[in-house]
């Protein structure tokens, strides 16, 4: 009997939702079962083929609920400082968010509340939103700098990132904005604050370990093909990977750009053509869609679902959640939202939210349950896996585990 496998965690009886079909389904095991060992998944399969002789140290009767993949935020800026619910105010009544933006409000004004806040007071108002994601069932999000501007408010954004994800037990992803936003004192200086957030933020950020990914915001009101260009080159130059902001507002051709460095994703999509479609698709830059943005701006023009869908270009969800144009506290709602707005199925919805979301990251170990995963999972009040994206609101989640342990920070 010295073979029969030992686990730590058994869990049994679970409707088993892997996203690990290459034919894009949900990837169902009616009666499923599933062995953890140090953090990992070691064991999946029929409840009924669980070798003879399996000891566990814990077991979780699932009762025949629904197990999934840990949800994955793979987009969102949730450190800052303030609220921009006076913005909304404006916008109801009429003003747009470039006339917000172009005004001196929008990003400028979570960048002076930002730069105003010291680490203790941006975590604690952080940490209630990362919270409400939490309670979603998400156990990876990624956070992005992008309200400092300057070297030590990013600097200090990105540690608040590090600090949320200690604290709460779940990984996080850092992903460095320094082109965001120009900050006033370079006004009348757009590439002297492309020069320093390339010769010297991101070096700085980079060296103290506090950049997984860089980002940017290719626009007309934000920074431009050839500036992030500089940026690109030098976050190769680091050996860091690099994502985009891209045709959220207007077509800059930055999904072309973003898939010409190997990018990992090109986010928002709205106004892409299909020359882009066909640059993330030979690049397999995944499109991360955000109708929490698409919404709060009630834009109209939708991303090219079919045209990504047909060139087989991955899709993920998120919530974007940010001050400004996604105030979204709920991953869950931003994959009902890409099915009632954007078209998707509930199984697209759902990969969107976990295998394409890992692969968004850069993220092989996670997104989809198979032996050698991490064992993020979640057991939820629900009995089909597109209930997932069809309930509108609420509180779904029975049970977390992050790498195979019950989550604390609730
Ligand atoms: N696009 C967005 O939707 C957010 N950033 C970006 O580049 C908006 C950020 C904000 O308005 O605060
Ligand atoms: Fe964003």
């Amino acid at each position: 009997m010295s073979d029969a496998p030992r686990f730590d965690l058994l869990l049994t009886h679970a409707r088993i939702v892997s996203l690990d079909d290459p034919e894009g389904g949900y990837g169902e095991i009616a009666d499923g079962a599933i062995g953890c060992r140090d953090g990992r998944i070691a064991w999946l399969g029929r409840h009924d083929a669980l070798p003879a002789g399996t000891h566990a140290e814990r077991v979780l009767d699932a009762h025949g609920r629904l197990l999934t993949p840990g949800l994955i935020d793979c987009h969102t800026h949730l450190v800052f400082g303030g609220v921009r619910a006076d913005e909304f105010e404006m916008r109801l009544e009429g003003a747009s968010y470039q006339d917000i933006a172009r005004a001196g409000g929008g990003i400028a004004s979570s960048v002076a509340a930002t730069r105003a806040a010291d680490e203790d007071s941006l975590f604690a108002s952080a940490l209630p939103r990362a919270r409400s994601l939490l309670h979603d069932g998400v156990t990876t999000i990624e956070i992005k700098s992008g309200y400092g501007l300057d070297l030590d408010s990013e600097r200090r954004m990105l540690r608040v990132a590090r600090r949320l994800g200690e604290h709460l037990g779940i990984s996080v992803r850092t992903s460095f904005l320094g082109l965001h936003a120009l900050p006033t004192e370079f006004a009348d200086d757009r590439d002297g604050y492309v020069s320093e957030v390339c010769e010297r933020m991101l070096p700085a950020l980079a060296a103290e370990g506090l950049v997984d990914a860089v980002d940017a915001f290719c626009e007309n009101i934000a920074f431009s093909p050839a500036q992030i260009r500089r940026l690109f080159e030098q976050a190769r130059a680091l050996q860091l990977p690099v994502k985009l902001h891209a045709e959220q507002l207007s077509n800059q051709h930055g999904a072309a750009l973003v898939a010409e460095f190997d990018g990992l994703s090109a986010d928002h999509l709205e106004y892409l053509d299909e020359a882009g479609v066909a640059s993330m698709a030979r690049a397999g830059t995944v499109a991360v869609l955000l109708p929490g943005a698409f919404y709060a701006l009630r834009e109209t023009r939708r991303p090219p679902i079919v045209a990504l869908r047909d060139k087989g270009v991955p899709m993920a969800v998120a919530t974007d959640l940010n001050p400004g144009t996604s105030p979204l506290l709920s991953l869950r709602l931003a994959a009902n939202m890409a099915c009632t707005l954007f078209g998707l199925t509930p199984a697209e919805a759902l990969r969107g939210v976990t295998a394409h979301a890992a692969r968004a990251l850069g993220l092989d170990d996670r997104g989809r349950l198979r032996a050698g995963m991490r064992a993020d999972m979640v057991l939820w009040n629900a009995h089909t896996p597109a209930e997932l994206c069809y309930w509108v609101g609420g509180n779904l989640v029975e049970q977390v585990l992050v790498a195979g342990a019950t989550r604390n920070g609730y």
